[in-house]
């Protein structure tokens, strides 16, 4: 059956494959199915609900673009998009730890990895049998990931690392770690960290107010002998972590969709059911400027994803377009839910609707893989040849 019911104001669906149709009808009955009815408790608990990660790995969420060879679904960019957006229509905690899985952990094995470490780790991570997580911020270097401290040293047979990670996605349950350090000459490479290495531990990060059913914590390095198999050989230097972030960021912008959508049925369905003053609240102006302008900005967002999509198929989408589409979209769905919020009045603040769920979660996606301000910087310096960053 086709279950798709959402909004497809341009006819975006006459751009899409059969099998993207089919991608994203598995994903989104599977949201439906196992991650709706409870994501909320998840989220007020402040637990990530693992129950959930066999059935990530089933609909292709841990390496959609990976060759089968390795585990992955062979699957191209856009399906890789339509699984994200599914999976954010649900949560963006969620769709957190299938980005961080998929372009954070296995695309740089993947993409910079030795044989022996694809063979090694990628069909455990396709298969959700191991859990990865991505260390690139710091505690001083956030905006900043070139200014770095964490380092390893060479001590013959490994290397010795020290440092400390911060807000790091599924790093409290996380097998493996993909940690971004510098060497003795200063250049960064990515090393593979495996749980139970000596002295490596990962606290967990409490109280946030957002994505709270996705696990946050730190990485902490004393002294981890970390063996010299474990260094990724392929590529070094800030260029290869932010070639990983390329590929978040554009999952990014097509999962914010997916949350804009949920706040937007969810805000329809409401405006045209709740009555006052003796007519719908979707009858007044001021709540039909709210709803005719989401779905306005939906509209634009998907089209600006789907653009992005085909350029990433054919290896053309430049960075810069990259950024252009998460910063555009995830504003695009923050406000969306504040919007939403207030047009479902006190109903909006509980638990039984999504909407504050999402407002809150957003607040991490507008901030983490690229601030708005710096996405900003990057389409400034793209179009003016002008660094506004140093
Ligand atoms: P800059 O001097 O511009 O560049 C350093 C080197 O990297 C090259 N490069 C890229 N290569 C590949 N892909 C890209 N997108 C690239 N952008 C730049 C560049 O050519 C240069 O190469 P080389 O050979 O000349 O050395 O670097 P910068 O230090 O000025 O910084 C640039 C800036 C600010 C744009 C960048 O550092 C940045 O994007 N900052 C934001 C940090 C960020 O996004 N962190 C995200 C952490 S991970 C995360 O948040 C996960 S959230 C969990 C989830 O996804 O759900
Ligand atoms: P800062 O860099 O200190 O920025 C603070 C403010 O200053 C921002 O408004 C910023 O836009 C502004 N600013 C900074 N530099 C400039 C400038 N040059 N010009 C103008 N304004 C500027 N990181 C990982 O490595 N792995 C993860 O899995 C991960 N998961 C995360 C999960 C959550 C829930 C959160 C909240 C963050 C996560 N992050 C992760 C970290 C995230 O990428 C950083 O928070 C983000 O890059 C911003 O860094 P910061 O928080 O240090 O803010």
């Amino acid at each position: 059956p086709d279950l798709f019911e959402s909004p497809d104001y341009y006819n975006i669906d006459d751009l899409l494959t059969d099998e993207h149709k089919l991608v994203r009808s598995a994903a989104r009955d599977w949201v439906k199915r196992e991650v709706s009815p409870i994501i909320e408790e998840a989220a007020q608990k402040a637990e990530f609900p693992k129950q959930i990660i066999g059935g990530l790995a089933e609909i292709g969420a841990f390496g959609p673009y990976i060759p089968e060879e390795y585990g992955g679904a062979g699957l191209d960019q856009i399906a890789y998009g339509l699984i994200m957006q599914e999976i954010e229509r649900g949560d963006s905690g969620v769709r957190s730890t299938a980005s961080v899985q998929s372009s954070l952990v296995m695309y740089p094995i993947y993409k910079f990895g030795s044989e022996e470490q694809r063979k090694k780790y990628l069909h455990k991570l396709a298969s959700g049998e191991f859990m990865g997580c991505f260390g690139l911020t710091e505690p001083d270097h956030g905006s900043n990931p070139g200014g770095m401290v964490t380092n390893f040293k060479d001590a013959g047979d490994h290397y010795v690392l020290n440092g400390a990670k911060m807000w790091i996605s599924n790093s409290p349950f996380a097998d493996i770690a993909v940690v971004w350090a510098k060497s003795e000459e200063g250049r960064i490479h990515g090393l593979i960290v495996e749980r139970g290495m000596e002295g490596f531990s990962t606290p967990e990060t409490h109280n946030k107010w957002s994505l709270r059913a996705s696990a946050t914590g730190e990485l902490i390095f004393d002294n981890v002998k970390v063996p010299k198999e474990n260094l990724l050989p392929n590529k070094s230097g800030l260029g290869a972590p932010l070639m990983c972030l390329d590929s978040a960021r554009f999952g990014i912008a097509w999962g914010a969709i997916g949350a804009a959508m949920d706040c937007y049925d969810t805000a329809l369905r409401y405006a045209k059911e709740r009555q006052q003053f003796g007519k719908p609240i979707g009858a007044f102006q001021l709540q039909q400027k709210k709803l005719a302008e989401m779905i306005t900005e939906i509209t634009k967002a998907q089209l600006l994803a789907w653009r992005l999509g085909t350029l990433r198929n054919e290896g053309k989408a430049t960075s810069a377009q990259i950024s252009m589409a998460k910063r555009n979209n995830v504003d695009m769905a923050l406000k969306i839910a504040r919007d939403a919020r207030q047009i479902l009045g006190g109903m909006g603040i509980t638990g039984e609707y999504s909407i504050m769920r999402h407002m809150m979660n957003l607040e991490s996606v507008v901030t983490y893989e690229g601030t708005h301000d710096i996405h900003l910087l990057i389409t400034g310096l793209d179009i003016t040849g002008l660094n506004a960053f140093k």
